[in-house]
């Protein structure tokens, strides 16, 4: 194990984030300094910050997948982090580098970056982190604005023709419903599989259902969750529906509806899928692979049959979605071509 003054082990959620009724309270982000002009705020720089993220986390997978959607690989580096196996859990670990070492930050453990900001840093050490490479610094982990960042501030940047996936007439709105996501499905699908009781437990399992009964609805008359161009309300959802059949239901217990029995909402999925962006940054095997080998005859589904399903082949089967759309032919609204209406 490591000795480095700034390698710690992992605080753990179910000490520090679940309340006195057995309900999941998620920690604060700590890092929420905005970028953008001005005192106070990060300076919004091209080859400054590093990205880190995780494969299995939804939160940093939003970010990965905006970056490239955007066009930003140049002007933002990344870098993924995984479990290591160690004595105590000590938590991120860039595990697919030599040595276990970033080769541009030169640290093996996540949370030595959030220890160079704040030694006294309380919390668990999280993805996504926005790291300032010149100061090794964790600046930002701010998921919730993170691709808003990214959409709005960095817009210098942007690949020419990059999508507007955060354009200004539908902003109130996209924030509105972002709200809902979060509360509702992306950490719904978290208040459910932290919950400690069984009445937390119901309560997030009934609102993720809702919301879910809610989108299918939405999506039978609309190709994508604000009409016909993808926006950043598609990629928050899509992540945790590549997470859902594949990961989550394990520990959701008993499921109503698995993601392939919603018409709309599984069509709607795979059109989001094809999009490069989309499928470079999500590692559908990744995330179904069973950790442990077990032996034995009580073995759960996904150590079963993991090894003989095609991800790729389900996720990439047709999906019709193009005739919900009054543009079949583009899933992007961009500066170029106007604004739609
Ligand atoms: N920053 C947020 C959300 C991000 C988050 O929860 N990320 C998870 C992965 S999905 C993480 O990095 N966990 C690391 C850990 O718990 O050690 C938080 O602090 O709760």
């Amino acid at each position: 194990m490591s000795t480095k003054a700034n390698v710690r082990v992992r605080p753990k959620e179910i000490e520090h984030e679940i309340d006195e009724k057995g309900f999941f309270v998620r920690q604060n982000n700590y890092f929420a300094t905005p970028f953008g002009d001005g005192e106070g705020k990060l300076p919004v720089e091209a080859g400054r910050y590093r990205l880190i993220w995780a494969k299995g986390c939804h939160w940093s997978n939003r970010a990965s997948i905006v970056r490239e959607l955007l066009g930003l690989e140049e002007a933002i580096s990344i870098n993924l982090v995984g479990h290591g196996r160690h004595e105590q859990d000590l938590g991120w670990e860039f595990i697919y580098d030599e040595n276990n070492v970033d080769p541009v930050l030169g640290v093996q453990f996540l949370s030595e970056l959030y220890a160079n900001a704040d030694p006294d840093y309380p919390g668990r050490a999280t993805v996504p982190a926005i790291v300032d490479v010149t100061t090794k610094k964790v600046v930002n982990n701010d998921y919730v604005w993170l691709t808003n960042y990214l959409e709005n501030e960095f817009a210098a940047f942007h690949k020419p023709g990059a999508p507007e996936l955060y354009p200004e007439h539908l902003r109130e709105e996209i924030d509105k419903y972002n709200d809902y996501l979060f509360d509702n499905v992306n950490n719904g699908v978290y208040k459910a599989m932290f919950a400690q009781s069984i009445e937390a437990y119901n309560d997030a399992f009934e609102h993720l259902y809702a919301a879910f009964d809610a989108i299918e609805e939405r999506l039978e008359t609309k190709r994508f969750l604000f009409g016909d161009y993808v926006t950043d309300s598609d990629v928050r959802l899509f992540v945790t529906l590549a997470r859902f059949d594949t990961y989550y239901f394990k520990n959701l217990g008993p499921i109503r509806n698995r993601i392939v029995d919603f018409k709309n909402i599984w069509g709607y999925a795979r059109d989001l899928y094809e999009i490069p962006a989309f499928k470079n940054n999500t590692y559908l095997r990744d995330l179904a692979k069973s950790d442990k080998k077990k032996t034995g005859i009580f073995l759960d589904y996904n150590t079963r049959f993991w090894d003989q399903i095609d991800f790729e082949k389900l996720w990439s089967q047709p999906h019709g979605r193009q005739e919900k759309s009054s543009d079949p032919t583009q899933k992007f609204l961009t500066k170029a071509r106007g604004i739609s209406s």
